[in-house]
This record gives C-alpha cells, sequence and structure tokens, in this order.
C-alpha cells in the first residue's frame, strides 16, 4: 500500500486496464507506449542515441573542452524541457483523476431519450478529475476548500461533461461575478500571499459585499471543505440542466452523485498537518485505494422538476446559490459511477483532460441558469488559452465515437482529413449534417420573449433563508466546527472591518453563532439577528446520510510496536484488517526489523514513528508485549502519535501491556462494555487487558468477533471518528 512501489503499481493498473470492445481504454492504447529495456533511446525524429549523459564537446587533450551547439541530441533535449510547462488552470489547478465506468441500472426513458441514461445493458466510459480551487498546481491537497468533482462520459453519442463540486450551491448568481470571486479568493495582488487559502481579507470582504455568497460560504466553513478523501465526497452538478424525452416534454435537473462509503471529512487540525507532511494526502489515496483494488463507487442521482413546476418554489430553481431540498424535490438514484483505473502519465491524462459545461449529448440540455450560460462560454474558451485549439484531439478528451466535421487547421493538428473539399454543403454531398433519426442534437423549442436587461428575478433575492436552512440542518458537532472554521478563517483578517462586519453577517444566520465568534475574533458582539425560520433539511448534514454500509476497506490502521511486541495480537489485528480491505500499516521506533516477545516472530515497518504521523492513518492499534509498550512510553514520538490520535477522534486500540499505555498518554481509563467483561471501552478507545491466542488460526478467529474486541475496533473505524469524544471536550491534547 503506502510502500507499493511504481511497478507494482504499473501490473495492477495494466491489469485492470485490459482493452474492452468500444472502450476508452482502449482508445487511449493507440496513443500508449511502454518503455521496456529491449527499447533504445531515440530523439524525437527517431534516430538512436549513443548517450545520454554528454553533450558533444570540442575535447581538448586534458578532456576539458566547451559545449558544441552544434550537437541536436543536447539542444532538443534542453529546448523541449524549456518548453514542458503549460498554464495551469485559472482556477482549478491543484488535482487528480482516475479513469472508470457508469451505468444506468433504472432508465429515466420517460425523462429522457439520451441512451447514457436509459440503455441499462450499457458501460459508459469515464474519466473523472477531482480537484481544490483557489490554490496553484503544486499546492497541497487538504487545505479547506471547495472540491472539484468534473466527469466526462466517453457516450456512443459524444462526450458529455458534468463538472461538479462537492458541495452543491455556488458564491454567486450570475457569471460575470465569476473573475471578482475568484480574485478576491486567490492570492492578494500586492504581495500573492496566501496561497490555497480564503482565510484572508480579500475573500472575506467580498463575501460581505455579496449577500447572495452567505449560503455557500457556510458550506465552505462546514467540514465538506476538508474531505478526509476524494472518495468520501459527493458530487454535484449544481446548475439547472434539463432532460427532453422523445415525446418532447423538458424536465429540468439537478445531477448528483452520492459515494458508497458515506460523506466524510478530516479534523481541522489535522487536515492544517497534513498540508505539510504530506501534501499529496488525497491523490494518494485516490491512487492507492484504485491500486488496491477497492474502488471507489458512487450512486448517480436525480432530482427532477416538471417544466410546469418552475415557479412552484420559494426560490428561483435557476438559482445556483440554493440547493432543491430533498423533502420537496427527492433524489432518485438511477445509476453508478466508478473509478477503476489509475492513469498512466499524469500530464497527457490528468494535467492535459478538458472539461466543457457546453459538452452535452442528445436528450440532455440547459436551462437559463445564469450561471451555467456563462460556463458554457467560460470552459471552451480556456481550454484554448492552455491547451490550444485542437484540445479535444488530445487522446483523453477525444470521444470515443466518429467525429468528423469542417473544423480544420489550428496549431497541432492531428487529424488528418482526406479529400479535396473543407466545407459544406459541397458537390460530393461529404458529410451532411445528421437528422433528428440519425441522432443529430436538436435544440429544445424553449420560448423566448421579453427585453434585454441586465437583472435577475426576484426570488434570486433571497439570500439568508437556505443559509439558515443549512445551518439549521447541522448536527452539534457540525455546528461546532463552522463556529471554529470561522473563529480560524477570520482571525486570518487582519483588518478589523473585514471581521467586523463579518461577524455581524453571521447574525443573519444565527446570533448564537454570530456571537460566539465575534467573542473569538474581536468586533462588536452582535446584539440582534435576523429571525431564523427554523426549518430543517436532514440531508444536507453528512452525520446524518441514510443507507451508507459501515465498512472499514481501505482504512488505514497503524499498528504501533517496538521489539518485545505480541505477536499474537499484532497478527491477529494485521490479519482481520487485512481481511476487511483496510491497510494495516506497520510503524516502529525506526524501519529495522523488530523482534516479536519470546522470539515469536518478527515484522518489518513499513515507516517509522518520525517519518509517518498519525495524521495519515485512521486508527491507531497497539499490541501488548512487556517490553515493546515500555519502549514505547519511554519515546515521546509514540505518545505524541497516542495523543493526537485521541485528540483527531480516531479509533485506538490496545491489547495486553499497551492498554496501561494507551491509558496513561489520553489520561482516560477504559470502561468495561456490557457484553464482555474483558473488552473494555471509552469514547472510541477499545481495550483488552489479555489477548493471548495459541495460533495464528486461533488469532484470525479471535479477529472475526470471538472476544468482540475486533468488533468493536473497527465498528469504531467504520464509524469514521468519535464525535462524542469531541462533544464530552476529550480531544484537547492535540
Ligand atoms: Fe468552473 N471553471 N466556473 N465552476 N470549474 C473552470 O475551466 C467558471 C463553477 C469547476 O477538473 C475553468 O478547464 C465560471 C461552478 C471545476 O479540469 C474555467 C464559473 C462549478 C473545474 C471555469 C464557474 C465549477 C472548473 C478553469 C461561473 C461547480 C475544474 C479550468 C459562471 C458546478 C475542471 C477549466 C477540471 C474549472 C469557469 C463556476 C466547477 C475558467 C465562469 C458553479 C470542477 O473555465
Amino acid at each position: 500500500m503506502a510502500g507499493l512501489v511504481p511497478e507494482t503499481m504499473q501490473k495492477v493498473t495494466h491489469a485492470v486496464l485490459g482493452p474492452r470492445e468500444g472502450d476508452k481504454l482502449k482508445d487511449l492504447a493507440h496513443d500508449t507506449k511502454d518503455m521496456t529495456p529491449k527499447d533504445r533511446l531515440t530523439t524525437d525524429y527517431g534516430v538512436k542515441q549513443s548517450t545520454a549523459d554528454d553533450w558533444l564537446k570540442a575535447v581538448s587533450p586534458d578532456q576539458a573542452g566547451p559545449l558544441l551547439l552544434e550537437d541536436p541530441f543536447g539542444r532538443e533535449r534542453i529546448m523541449r524541457f524549456d518548453h514542458e510547462r503549460i498554464p495551469e488552470r485559472v482556477v482549478h489547478a491543484r488535482g487528480s483523476g482516475a479513469f472508470g465506468k457508469f451505468k444506468v441500472f433504472e432508465s429515466i426513458e420517460d425523462l429522457t431519450f439520451a441512451p447514457v441514461l436509459t440503455d441499462t445493458t450499457r458501460e459508459t466510459p469515464v474519466f473523472v478529475r477531482f480537484s481544490t480551487v483557489l490554490g496553484s498546481r503544486g499546492s497541497a491537497d487538504t487545505v479547506r476548500d471547495v472540491r472539484g468533482f468534473a466527469v466526462k462520459f466517453y457516450t456512443q453519442e459524444g462526450n458529455w461533461d458534468i463538472i461538479g463540486n462537492d458541495i452543491p450551491v455556488f458564491f454567486i448568481q450570475d457569471a460575470i461575478k465569476f473573475p471578482d470571486v475568484i480574485h478576491a479568493g486567490k492570492p492578494e495582488p500586492h504581495n500573492e500571499v496566501p496561497q490555497a487559502q480564503s482565510a484572508h481579507n480579500n475573500f472575506w470582504d467580498f463575501q460581505f459585499n455579496h449577500t447572495e455568497s452567505t449560503h455557500m460560504f457556510m458550506w465552505t466553513m462546514s467540514d465538506r471543505a476538508i474531505p478526509r478523501s476524494f472518495r468520501m465526497m459527493q458530487g454535484f452538478g449544481v446548475n439547472t440542466y434539463t432532460l427532453i424525452n422523445s415525446k418532447g416534454e423538458r424536465h429540468f435537473v439537478k445531477f448528483t452523485f452520492t459515494p458508497e462509503l458515506g460523506v466524510h471529512s478530516l479534523v481541522w487540525d489535522e487536515a492544517l498537518k497534513l498540508a505539510g507532511q504530506d501534501p499529496d494526502f488525497h491523490r494518494k489515496d485516490l491512487w492507492e485505494a484504485i491500486a488496491n483494488g477497492v474502488s471507489p463507487k458512487w450512486r448517480f442521482g436525480i432530482q427532477v422538476l416538471p417544466e410546469a413546476d418552475e415557479h412552484k418554489f420559494d426560490f428561483d430553481i435557476l438559482d445556483a446559490t440554493k440547493v432543491w431540498p430533498e423533502d420537496l424535490v427527492p433524489t432518485r438514484y438511477i445509476g453508478e459511477l466508478e473509478l477503476n483505473c489509475n492513469p498512466d502519465e499524469f500530464f497527457t491524462q490528468v494535467e492535459q483532460a478538458a472539461f466543457c459545461t457546453s459538452h452535452v449529448v442528445p436528450g440532455i440540455g440547459f436551462s437559463d441558469d445564469p450561471l451555467l450560460q456563462g460556463r458554457n462560454f467560460s470552459y471552451f474558451d480556456t481550454q484554448i488559452s492552455r491547451l490550444g485549439v485542437n484540445f479535444q484531439e488530445l487522446p483523453v478528451n477525444r470521444p470515443v465515437c466518429p467525429v468528423l466535421n469542417f473544423n480544420r487547421d489550428g496549431a497541432l493538428r492531428h487529424t488528418i482529413t482526406r479529400g479535396t473539399v473543407n466545407y459544406w454543403p459541397n458537390r460530393y454531398e461529404a458529410c451532411p449534417p445528421a437528422s433528428r433519426e440519425e441522432g443529430a442534437y436538436v435544440e429544445y423549442p424553449q420560448k423566448v420573449a421579453g427585453i434585454k436587461a441586465r437583472m435577475r428575478s426576484d426570488k434570486f433575492k433571497d439570500h439568508f433563508s437556505q443559509a439558515q436552512l443549512f445551518y439549521n440542518s447541522m448536527s452539534p458537532v457540525e455546528k461546532l466546527h463552522i463556529h471554529n472554521a470561522f473563529a480560524f478563517e477570520l482571525d486570518h483578517c487582519e483588518d478589523p472591518v473585514v471581521y467586523g462586519r463579518m461577524v455581524q453577517r453571521l447574525a443573519d444566520i444565527d446570533l448564537g453563532l454570530a456571537q460566539a465568534v465575534a467573542d473569538k475574533v474581536g468586533g462588536d458582539v452582535p446584539r440582534e439577528g435576523r429571525p431564523n425560520h427554523g426549518r430543517r433539511a436532514p440531508a444536507l448534514s453528512q452525520h446524518e446520510f441514510p443507507g451508507i454500509k459501515p465498512t472499514i476497506a481501505s482504512r488505514r490502521i497503524a499498528i504501533l510496536v517496538a521489539d518485545g511486541y505480541d505477536q499474537a495480537a499484532f497478527a491477529a489485528a494485521y490479519a482481520a484488517a487485512s481481511a476487511a480491505l483496510a491497510v494495516p500499516l506497520v510503524i516502529g521506533t525506526n524501519r529495522r526489523k523488530v523482534t516479536a516477545a519470546d522470539g515469536a516472530g518478527s515484522t518489518q515497518p513499513h515507516h517509522h514513528l518520525e517519518g509517518f504521523r498519525s495524521t495519515m492513518v485512521d486508527a491507531l492499534f497497539v499490541p501488548g508485549g512487556a517490553q515493546s509498550a515500555a519502549t514505547l512510553a519511554r519515546n515521546g514520538r509514540a505518545l505524541h502519535w497516542i495523543r493526537e490520535a485521541f485528540g483527531h477522534l480516531k479509533t485506538i486500540g490496545a491489547t495486553g501491556e499497551a492498554v496501561e499505555l494507551v491509558q496513561n498518554a489520553i489520561g482516560l481509563p477504559t470502561v468495561a462494555v456490557s457484553d464482555s467483561a474483558e473488552v473494555r471501552e471509552s469514547y472510541g478507545v477499545v481495550t483488552l487487558k489479555e489477548l493471548r491466542p495459541e495460533s495464528l488460526r486461533e488469532a484470525v478467529a479471535i479477529a472475526k468477533g470471538a472476544t468482540g474486541f475486533m468488533e468493536k475496533f473497527f465498528y469504531g473505524i467504520s464509524q469514521h471518528r468519535c464525535w462524542e469524544r469531541e462533544l464530552a471536550g476529550l480531544n484537547n491534547q492535540v
């Protein structure tokens, strides 16, 4: 897992990649090359090179001498290197992605005639790119930010892109404001500080000046903005699209992807530390899960409204700062997205991936959502400056169905189109437009009447109801995290005007929140707030997610050992974790073989306590063994590991002599749980004094639940974090 060598990953990738008929992966194979020891180094123009080490020189008798400019090999290498960089994405520059497939399990032919959403026998290849928004390409993964969730469906009818986020609403209502919101969020213009952060004056100045952003900033101050993994985030299309059926009827639709693993987040202190300790945390997590065959999956859902219902709500359904609450418009889950194949090369397949909201297939259309319409212009436009006008010919972007037209030339054109004409109509009738029956995209005949004006409908003007709805729907822990997030962010705003006004704004959502934040960050404590309508929408809380099966698959469990550890307990935990598809990681005081008590075995740690940190795992297990426990008890970093994992609300398991070690480190005794006197538990710390099976087989049996210890330990991990610990105020140990 963490120690996988690239070669192993390659094998996994290729095994999963195996060619399939009509598949995007097969299509990519045309442009994919392997490098083997049998191949020989050549120039870009195909001539074999004798060395990659020495520039051609005018060598004098003492072997020194100037480089000769005439060396085409040396010049080619340097010149190609000089031009390796392309502009990074103007937003969402930091990201990573993977290939996979999409299937509908329930046809929605009542709503659309797009086969990608009606043909239940079809498997549509996809590429998905996840990203942060504000940071540049080399910034850290775990910063507080919105996450992008962009899906390219390579359908037989052409490419369809849903370019979504992990948050269902947006900061602004009209695309014309996009440059402002992004300028305000990106590093400030005078000193290019801060990187990948919304915690600065300009961001919050913008938020105050745009009441329409209120709903969105409540989401970005929630745990949604610090996901544990790309695999544990929802994806929302955000904008309102339309579906058209074969009767010519149109429905409004919002698209959602909901992860099988549930929606889970880091805790803030952990996110901050990871940004330095492992800036690629999310990128690696996605890669490793896929390489280990634990393919992340999402259920694909739609919220649908008939055209006739457009004006039935107290919000405008075309306003991207509003959700369609599920109690009013339930989500219908109709398909599944699965990611099962890592890219072979990051630059060509992830960096060069280009998404366009304007790319939809017949049966799917746009709405008059003013944000979406602006996006339809922007994405295509930005690809031209980032990748060039022929960006759709790049392997990752090109469709799997035929592409033929009279668009020609431009920089780096690849396709060679035979024939003497390059226009329509032509005397040969070559390449005529398609009819509706042949599958042409035909626009929905929407009636349009009105005047030209720069305005929005009145319903766009309610900027607070849904911000209140969101906050009201949070669990007590989520509310606490939102409070802490504001306290952090506004503390980073030095300008009293900025934080002073923002705490007043919070009173438009919740007076208690505003007062608590003002108390922390300064500014006048608000005395009065906007009346709160008191409504809740439970589906907005990530703690109230229905239908998620508890699992520990792909969770990292650190096992802390030193010489003299209890082999039986170690083996039991390791085997049970592996059997449950979790990832046990052995952590030693150094990365040298560690010997078990009585020479019962040995293990080679994956990492050592200083190199790896508790932030990088989901749970911690410390097996007994008197000598091992005593060594760890004397090691400050080991104690820090235990305290920090406890502070980050992680499940901790300990057996034998390690029970006392853990209890002393966190200062918390464990209490007996009712079903077994042996197993004790307190606030997600699970202990068992005696775990001394005779054999590995017995150890595995124990692990599978015979004593209840592993059961309890694993159940805790499957719950992600022990929130009760935080509510009891026990987590201040980090
Ligand atoms: Fe984007 N956005 N955006 N955006 N966006 C881009 O296109 C833009 C918006 C989103 O992994 C850019 O290829 C405008 C909402 C994602 O490659 C650019 C507006 C949502 C990605 C652009 C928005 C998004 C982008 C920059 C307001 C969630 C990364 C690079 C009208 C539904 C895609 C690029 C990837 C990228 C413009 C608002 C999501 C400049 C004008 C709302 C996930 O075209």
